[in-house]
């Protein structure tokens, strides 16, 4: 039991959902592998949410309100720290769930699956019926009416090869990474440089001031973004918080 005065409690509790996820068969074992390079960043970004990424998280925001068909992709990682906030914004913005696993197995998506439904999630595509061109066996397997036909897809810790390919099927693809120079940071169309735990609360609440604009509002919002400044920015905001010490 780790006690709420702990200097790293948040910290130390996300690490046992995780363990949990993978205790529970939901998360894979390179989860943890994963989530140990996601906490390092993190704390070279200082464990709170930088401003780049706060504005990245309001384009996320009106990007997935103007989405035609936007789906929330949720892998092992996704699912054991986030489910019930992935659920709430599927529900802000209208979006269906889909579950996208890196390293799948078909006993590994049945339970996540389960555990989303378990949470109250009403709205999952469950069919793998298409495959994303240019990605090699089961990695590329989707919803032919999900992340197939999205228009907008949102994907937390995705893989650079996936992320890729989506950009290649002109899709907008906002990702969730705390490491500004990954691949897929590096080739979004919208990155938010930051955890997991804080981005979906705060896409969600981004969301739900956005929701009551008109269309073109919001495409007003999310005209002229630029991923490469709001990458260049997170790793200034990066430099600067290493410079304090
Ligand atoms: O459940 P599966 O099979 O789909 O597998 C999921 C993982 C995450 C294991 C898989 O996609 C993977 O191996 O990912 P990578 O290539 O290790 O990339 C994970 C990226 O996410 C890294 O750049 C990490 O810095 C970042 N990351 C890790 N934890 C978090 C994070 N970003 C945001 N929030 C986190 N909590």
């Amino acid at each position: 039991m780790i006690p709420k005065s702990h200097p790293r409690f948040v910290s130390l509790m996300t690490r046992e959902l995780i363990v949990e996820g993978v205790r529970n068969g939901i998360t894979s074992t390179h989860g943890l592998i994963a989530q140990g390079r996601g906490e390092a960043f993190d704390y070279l970004i200082g464990e709170k949410s930088m401003g780049s990424a706060l504005a990245a998280e309001k384009i996320a925001a009106a990007e997935l309100l103007i989405a035609r068909r936007p789906v929330i992709s949720v892998n092992g990682n996704a699912a054991a720290l986030v489910p019930a906030e992935l659920i709430r914004l599927g529900e802000i913005v209208n979006a269906p769930l889909e579950v996208n696993l890196f390293h799948r197995t078909e006993a590994r998506v049945e339970k996540i699956i389960k555990h989303l439904h378990s949470l109250g999630a009403q709205d999952i595509c469950t069919k793998s019926d298409a495959l994303i061109p240019g990605i090699d066996h089961d990695r590329a397997k989707v919803d032919s009416d999900g992340m197939f036909s999205a228009d907008v897809v949102l994907v937390p810790l995705e893989d650079g090869d996936r992320c890729k390919a989506l950009v290649d099927m002109e899709k907008t693809v906002i990702a969730i990474d705390l490491n500004p120079l990954s691949r897929t940071a590096q080739c979004a169309t919208i990155t938010i440089v930051d955890n997991i735990i804080r981005a979906v609360p705060n896409i969600s609440k981004f969301a739900g001031e956005l929701k009551a604009l008109k269309t073109e509002e919001l495409r007003e919002i999310v005209r002229g973004y630029d991923n490469k400044k709001t990458l260049s920015l997170a790793i200034d905001e990066i430099s600067k918080n290493l410079d304090s010490y």
